[in-house]
């Protein structure tokens, strides 16, 4: 597979400085030699500048940062590569789904979208508790009002809420937690974790997927991980997921062959310790693309 790395340096989304240094984190880590390691062709696009003052806040800053990611996103997929989108808060998903949407629809494939977060990221601007938008990215997608300013003049291709699936979801604000029900968001929350582990939830989630022909964009907030193994970042929630459930989490996207643009997001550097987080994220990422125990398949082990 030919990468593209983009970086979005972006924090304007929440209310904890230190997202912005993301980006340069996940490259101190060796993310792009990790991923060449693995037999990859690997370009490092670098960051991406929105046309807007670094220090601008509030919509308009997002809306310049959504339209610069949307067009990279969509030209890296033009161009038959596979984009890695490195933040930077999670409004940068704005732009990577919107670009993907885009592509998408040229296309004329259906997007789904894995969203491994904590939270469910789908606040309104009259739900949101703390105005932050990095709790709003998909309801700005599946166009819920008030955001058409942050995307492109003109139409757009909205998300549908059905193609979206909640992975490892344990903190939902009042407001959104209404929406995600009405507007019927696939869910698999951390109780449907617990219960049935992460192997049956995915495999359905991705027999959907491959059943409709769909392009599937995976968004990775690094909150998805209990905070034991991954504690740099601004929005910990107790009870996340383990190394082990991420780690085959990714190495089940790898064998589905469906993953088609990828986002790593709200890692903050300011609040890690000495690395641990930007390099569990390296290793996720190595598995979703390809690294393996053995260079044979696991064996199946029949249920006796
Ligand atoms: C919360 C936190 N639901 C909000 N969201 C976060 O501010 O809307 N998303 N941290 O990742
Ligand atoms: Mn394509
Ligand atoms: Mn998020
Ligand atoms: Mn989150």
């Amino acid at each position: 597979t030919r990468i593209e790395i983009i970086g979005a340096p972006i924090e304007v989304g929440t209310s904890e400085p230190g997202a912005l240094m993301g980006p340069a984190a996940l490259r101190t880590a060796g993310l792009v030699r990790t991923l060449a390691d693995l037999g990859h062709a690997v370009a490092d696009l670098g960051d991406v500048a929105p046309g807007c003052p670094a220090e601008a806040r509030g919509l308009p800053a997002v809306a310049a940062w959504t339209q610069v990611i949307s067009g990279r996103v969509a030209a890296s997929l033009a161009g038959d590569a596979l984009p890695v989108v490195i933040g930077g808060d999670h409004s940068l998903s704005l732009g990577s789904v919107d670009g993907a949407l885009r592509h998408c629809e040229g296309a004329g494939r259906p997007l789904f979208v894995l969203w491994l977060d904590a939270h469910a990221d789908f606040n309104t601007l009259e739900t949101s508790p703390s105005g932050n938008i990095h709790g709003m990215p998909l309801a700005a997608l599946c166009g819920e009002p008030g955001f058409d300013g942050l995307f492109a003049a003109g139409a757009r291709p909205l998300l549908d809420p059905g193609r979206i699936h909640l992975f490892g979801l344990r903190s939902i604000d009042a407001g959104e937690r209404a929406l995600v029900t009405t507007r019927r968001v696939g869910v698999t929350d951390m109780r449907a974790i617990d219960e049935f582990g992460v192997v049956a939830p995915l495999r359905r989630a991705l027999e959907q997927v491959a059943a409709a022909g769909g392009h599937l964009h995976v968004s990775l907030d690094i909150d998805f991980l209990d905070p034991g193994i991954a504690p740099g970042v601004g929005t910990t929630v107790p009870g996340g997921a383990t190394f082990r459930e991420a780690h085959l989490i990714m190495e089940m996207l790898h064998d589905s062959g469906l993953v088609g643009s990828l986002d790593v997001v709200e890692l903050n550097p300011f609040l890690d310790e000495r690395g641990r987080s930007a390099r569990v994220l390296v290793e996720l990422v190595a598995s979703l693309f390809g690294r393996r125990i053995l260079d044979r398949p696991t064996p199946v082990i029949e249920a006796v």
